[in-house]
């Protein structure tokens, strides 16, 4: 039995956490699972992916405090790694990943929606990383990701005192960028990685590796990074069949990914 389901409605490809009686909570198994399932993501097809969590309470509830309580220093550091390189791999997706929270968004949990794209919310999410009330830090990215999505202070304020962050505060603070009722939710989240989708997947694509590439580098060499993800969609059909139908002032025939 699998932790992680996965279907697709047109390009679009939805990823559901579903450990649900743990609240989502991610052990070594929803590790895997989480995975195999991204590692099965027809990328030449699929432009635009959806995380979110089983049921009504949580997206996921942190990492699994039962499996950790006694785990030995050299496994959880095994943990952690494995962990760390699968949050990197969606940071990192060739497509853009929306984290949909629907609920609780907790340590581990958190830091998986960190990890994504864009984040959207539904009105009872609630975001927090306790782990020093636990003795421990984030260790799926949390001390990098979330001052690096809001303003430091804050994320600092919320690593050393564990605060509980509701959606709208949420929202208030460019940790999501939309808040919907639990009913809206999933179909905003499609209704976005339908408008996404609708692109040209290799100018998104090109976006993505331009924006994660290039943000951190001195501008110089971040506009050098741009120009070369440029060169992705010049030249492409995509492209030209955009560019004539403008000429033309028609419609551009569907974007084929070439
Ligand atoms: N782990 C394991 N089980 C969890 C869980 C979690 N994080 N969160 C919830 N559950 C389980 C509960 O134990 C309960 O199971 P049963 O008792 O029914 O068997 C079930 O889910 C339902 O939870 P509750 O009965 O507690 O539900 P409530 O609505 O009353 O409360 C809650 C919901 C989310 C407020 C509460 O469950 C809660 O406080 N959960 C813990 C949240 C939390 O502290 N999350 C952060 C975990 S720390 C590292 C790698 C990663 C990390 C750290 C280090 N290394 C490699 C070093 C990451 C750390 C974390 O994420």
């Amino acid at each position: 039995m699998s932790f992680v389901e996965y279907r697709t409605e047109g390009h679009v490809g939805i990823i559901t956490m579903s450990r649900e009686k743990a609240l989502n909570a991610i052990n070594d198994q929803v590790l895997d699972d989480l995975a195999a399932v991204l590692a099965g993501v027809d990328v030449e097809n699929i432009r635009a992916l959806i995380i979110t969590g089983a049921g009504k309470k949580a997206f996921v509830a942190g990492a699994d405090i039962g499996a950790m309580a006694d785990m030995p220093t050299d496994e959880a550091v095994k943990f952690g790694r494995k962990g760390n390189e699968l949050f990197l791999k969606i940071e990192r997706f060739p497509i853009p990943v929306i984290a949909a929270v629907n609920g609780f968004a907790l340590g581990g949990g958190c830091e998986l929606s960190l990890a994504c794209d864009i984040r959207i919310a539904s009105d009872n999410a609630m975001f927090a990383l306790p782990e020093t009330g636990l003795g421990i830090i984030p260790s799926f990215g949390g001390t990098q990701r979330l001052p690096r999505v809001i303003n430091v202070g804050i994320a600092k304020e919320m690593l050393y005192t564990g605060k509980r962050v509701m959606a709208d505060e949420a929202l208030k603070i460019g940790l999501v960028n939309a808040v919907y009722t639990q009913d809206e939710l999933m179909d905003k989240a499609m209704e976005l990685a339908n408008r996404i989708a609708s692109k040209a997947p290799i100018g998104v694509r090109a976006a993505k590796s331009a924006v994660n590439d290039g943000i951190h580098l001195p501008m110089e060499q971040a506009i050098e990074v741009e120009l070369e993800n440029s060169g992705k969609g010049f030249g492409s059909q995509d492209q030209r069949n955009a560019m004539h139908a403008f000429m033309e002032k028609r419609k551009p025939d569907p974007f084929i990914n070439k």
